[in-house]
């Protein structure tokens, strides 16, 4: 029987992991897959997950089942740091929230939830996004189409052609939107492209599903949700897939969260019957234990706190290393200009050249980025980055 099955690629960015570690080069870079790293090349637990962690160990009483949506407190205190205290739709009891395993299990159970309002459902993604989001929806055979998002060229978001093609959509095609720090562009909408997207999904009555996974890395807690809370306001039905991995570091512990938002209460509590039902025929339940370290850390004000300022250390961090790494590069006399970096969002840019010379960075200077030229800022660090900018400009010059 297995040997019906014929062997598949790994996937390209985890695989590069594994490249990563097995090169005995000192001088070895990882700016492949996007952990945030320290200084010193770590990816740390954070103090105030620590401490949570700490609590949980001290205080848990029972490890005894929860149900599909994981815990209400976890659901309660995710959708308000996405959507503010007071939003509309939690006091309206529009929304849905379960709790699953990372961002891409919610993303998982969104395409299922999709699939099962309507078969035939086409999933409009941004060209380029990120590459397990097709997998991710093909799973739940969604069918998919792009829509134009960035300009490799010119180094922007290709807007006017993304709100011509989205005007070809039809009435119930669902619109897939980064919330903020486009993986893999960096390029960020703006809040008036935002408020003109809210415009276009109300008028031709599509359906908004924003993908966060990076909230607090961008601009801020609060600024990063500009897009998600203004399409929550103004579209009656929406999605969200939102993750704890990056801004509470529990990437190994698959903590994230998927929402669903209906017309109205009485539709909610049949969403919400369905949505669960669909978790119990994936995973029946979710892992328990990051989702109750968000749970500490958001119901504790000086937790909070501790971690908003570690979050912030982290954002300002990515930043100063987008600035010098333009720096370092213009520094080397490269002709190409590498200012569009510190203009761009969260951990990932693309370097803009070619796959040959990716795969020259790799093979004769053991830097590793994804194919596309995708680098993941936070695997700079003072260290490495003038080696990074001189092999940059290297390989450029020929
Ligand atoms: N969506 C995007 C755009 C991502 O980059 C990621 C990865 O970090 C995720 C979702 C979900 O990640 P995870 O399942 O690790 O929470
Ligand atoms: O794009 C990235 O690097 C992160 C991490 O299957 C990631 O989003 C990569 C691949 C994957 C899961 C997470």
């Amino acid at each position: 029987m297995f040997e019906h099955l014929h062997g598949l690629p790994a996937d390209p960015i985890l695989n590069l992991m594994v490249q990563y570690r097995q090169d005995n080069n000192p001088l070895k870079v990882d700016l492949g897959v996007g952990v945030y790293k320290d200084e010193q090349g770590q990816t740390p637990i954070m103090q105030a997950v620590h401490a949570a962690e700490t609590h949980l160990l001290a205080s848990e009483t029972t490890k005894t089942y929860i149900g599909p949506a994981g815990s209400e407190g976890f659901c309660f205190q995710i959708s308000r740091l996405l959507l503010g205290n007071d939003h509309a739709v939690i006091k309206d009891q529009r929304i849905t929230v379960a709790q699953t395993p990372g961002g891409c299990g919610a993303l998982r159970v969104a395409a299922e939830f999709l699939a099962k309002c309507d078969p035939d459902t086409t999933v409009w993604v941004s060209d380029p996004t990120w590459a397990n989001h097709i997998p991710l929806l093909k799973g739940a055979n969604l069918t998919i189409t792009e829509y134009p998002y960035y300009d490799g060229e010119n180094k922007a978001i290709r807007f006017d052609a993304m709100m011509s093609a989205l005007e070809t959509a039809k009435s119930g095609d669902v619109v897939l939107l980064h919330g903020c720090c486009h993986n893999p562009s960096g390029a960020d909408l703006n809040h008036e492209q935002w408020n003109s997207i809210a415009e276009l999904v109300v008028r031709k009555g599509l359906i908004p599903f924003v993908d966060i996974a990076y909230q607090g890395l961008g601009d801020g807690l609060v600024e990063d949700t500009y897009g998600a809370r203004l399409l929550a306001d103004k579209a009656p039905e929406m999605l969200i897939a939102s993750s704890c991995s990056k801004n509470f570091g529990l990437y190994r512990d698959r903590t994230g969260a998927v929402m669903v938002i209906s017309a109205n209460q009485t539709q909610a509590s049949v969403s919400a019957s369905n949505l669960f039902s669909i978790i119990r025929g994936i995973y029946s339940m979710p892992p328990a234990h990051g989702a109750a370290i968000v749970e500490t850390i958001l119901g504790n004000e000086a937790l909070t706190k501790q971690w908003d300022d570690e979050l912030t250390m982290m954002r300002e961090r990515i930043l100063q290393l987008r600035h010098q790494l333009a720096k370092e590069i213009a520094a080397c006399g490269t002709e190409q200009s590498f200012a569009f970096i510190p203009e761009q969002k969260g951990m990932f840019s693309f370097l803009g050249i070619d796959k040959a010379q990716v795969a020259q960075l790799k093979d004769e200077y053991s830097i590793y980025m994804v194919d596309s030229s995708r680098i993941s800022i936070a695997g700079l660090s003072s260290s490495n980055i003038q080696y990074v900018a001189q092999s940059l400009s290297a390989v450029l010059k020929g």
